[in-house]
């Protein structure tokens, strides 16, 4: 065998693959040991926490609010590169194993102190990190090392070695993967196995759904509903394991198990959820059937101190949020939900419990796996994209959205539906008019809606000749505000702009 582990290309290869395995073998560690953050999301997070203000804002600015599973690429695309530079390097300066050995320990140092400073359980990424240094050094070193054609007993022994370890270290990592999996499958069977009483199925009213072809249904389901977060797996809480804390400046603190939630009073309402990070037009928002408790009455049991006006809200995964109070505890159905369109919530979606506030931005209200809610004042604490540089308060802004046609596409001349949804959760809008080509704006129909917490389908037809058309849509709420033609990029608190869209007729 004419070895290529000799060349330094080879060895550049050896590093970059070490390198790939060392990450999966922390990753895979730290969950199986119980952690719920792989390693190099901490490094991840401490690039945001450590970039100078300026550049945070501008990435944030690029890529939304969902910076993190960016980053976390980043991060292993960097660790891979690193690793077969030093392995090249090595191979240069010479070919004792300690020089890249060293190389990668200082690497997983960094590692190590990223995991240090996160907040506890700090002793799984250790032990992720660790074990993934270990691989890291034992890969680079089972590929590094010249294999020769097994012509005689001994080279043969050491053929069969070498392969053995490398099955037995595939056939390791396939379990791994398994029993880190189990949580999760655990979870999904005590899901399936729950019967929630009081919750029940949406009754969509036909008024409520325009129906116009190629336009996102009004009643969102849950597989289509989009999804943000900070957690690179789910967490896995188990109905059984769930506490919630009520405390901080309370006169009595009170802790909630699941099925003391469910023993109260369940709400349903209908509640459409948008993303602070959706630009004009785009598409992270979703109306959904929610059911389960009322915040209102339990802050009101816990006796909250007149000088609170915020709730911190922590998730199972360390994530958190601080809602004004005031949102809680007056007649809107903030709730502790458990269902989402009659079903329990799905995982990515929350399970067991998640917090929804009609009419704020998800980021500072919609904390799913929540499992702490502590009173505070918004001069105290603040929340996790808050520490970023979003706004502290997240009302909704008025928007409104234009589904048909599409962009670009190309629609028969005549009668030309345009068609699309309008919003300001728990406001509420009362008119939305388009503008064709410049022209005056005319009034769309609406959709009749069940109250104010959710979006509203509106629909109109034009006669169009054949050519370029352009089409601009504006809403009122029902508080007699116009939409702003201002625009404003999703940073720190919701984009604001008409949204247009230009079509061919021909
Ligand atoms: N635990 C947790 N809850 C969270 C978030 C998160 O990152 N972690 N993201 C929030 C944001 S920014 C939004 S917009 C909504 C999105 O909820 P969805 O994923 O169910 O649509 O969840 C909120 N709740
Ligand atoms: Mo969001």
């Amino acid at each position: 065998m004419d070895d290529v582990t000799e060349q330094r290309g080879g060895w550049a290869l050896a590093g970059a693959l070490s390198g790939l395995a060392g990450l999966a073998v922390s990753y895979l560690v730290t969950h199986i040991v119980g952690g719920d953050e792989a390693p190099v999301a901490a490094v991840a997070e401490q690039v945001i926490r450590l970039t100078p203000g300026g550049v945070a804002e501008r990435a944030i600015r690029t890529v939304g609010h969902a910076d993190k599973p960016l980053l976390v690429t980043g991060v292993v695309v960097a660790v891979t590169v690193l690793s077969a530079v030093i392995g090249y390097v090595a191979r240069r300066i010479s070919a004792e194993p300690w020089v890249p050995a060293a190389a990668y320990a200082v690497l997983a140092a960094l590692g190590l102190a990223a995991v240090l400073v996160q907040p506890p359980p700090r002793v799984p990424g250790v032990i992720g990190v660790v074990c993934g240094y270990g691989a890291w050094v034992l890969v680079f070193l089972l590929l590094t090392r010249p294999l020769r054609p097994p012509v005689d007993e001994a080279s043969r022994r050491q053929f069969l070695l070498r392969t053995g370890l490398v099955a037995g270290g595939a056939v390791v990592a396939a379990y791994a993967g398994r029993v880190v999996g189990r949580r999760r499958r655990e979870v999904e069977a005590a899901r399936r196995m729950l019967s929630l009483t009081g919750v029940t199925q949406p009754r969509l009213d036909p008024a409520d759904d325009l129906g116009v072809p190629h336009q996102p249904p009004w009643l969102t389901p849950v597989a289509d509903f989009y999804r943000i977060d900070t957690a690179i797996v789910p967490p896995a809480v188990a109905p059984a394991d769930w506490r919630l804390r009520i405390h901080g400046m309370v006169d009595h603190p009170i802790e909630l198990t699941f099925d003391d939630l469910l023993s109260r009073q369940v709400t349903e309402n209908w509640m459409t959820l948008n993303c602070v990070s959706n630009t004009v037009g785009g598409d992270l928002i979703g109306n959904a059937w929610w059911s389960g408790v009322r915040i209102a009455p339990l802050l009101a049991e816990a006796g909250v101190h007149p000088e609170a006006d915020g709730v911190l809200q922590t998730s199972a995964d360390g994530w958190t949020c601080l809602t004004p109070i005031e949102v809680l505890t007056d007649d809107r159905d903030a709730m502790l939900a458990v269902a989402q369109n009659g079903e329990p919530l799905t995982v990515e979606h929350g399970f067991p419990v998640r917090m929804v506030v009609p009419g704020l931005y998800g980021y500072v209200s919609a904390t799913k796996w929540v499992v702490d809610l502590e009173v505070t004042r918004f001069d105290k604490a603040q929340g996790y994209w808050t520490d970023k540089g979003w706004s502290a308060r997240g009302p909704v802004k008025l928007a409104s959205r234009i589904d048909v046609p599409r962009g670009g596409a190309d629609v028969g001349h005549g009668e030309v539906t345009v068609a699309g949804t309008a919003w300001q959760q728990h406001t509420g809008v009362r008119a939305v008019e388009i503008s064709v080509d410049g022209g005056a704006w005319r009034p769309a129909r609406l959709a009749a809606v069940p109250g104010v917490d959710t979006w509203v389908q509106w629909r109109t037809t034009v006669t169009l000749d054949g050519g370029d058309h352009q089409v601009r849509v504006r809403a009122t709420s029902a508080t007699g505000e116009v939409q702003t033609s201002a625009r404003a990029e999703p940073a720190p608190d919701g984009a604001t702009g008409w949204h247009t869209v230009k079509f061919h007729v021909s």
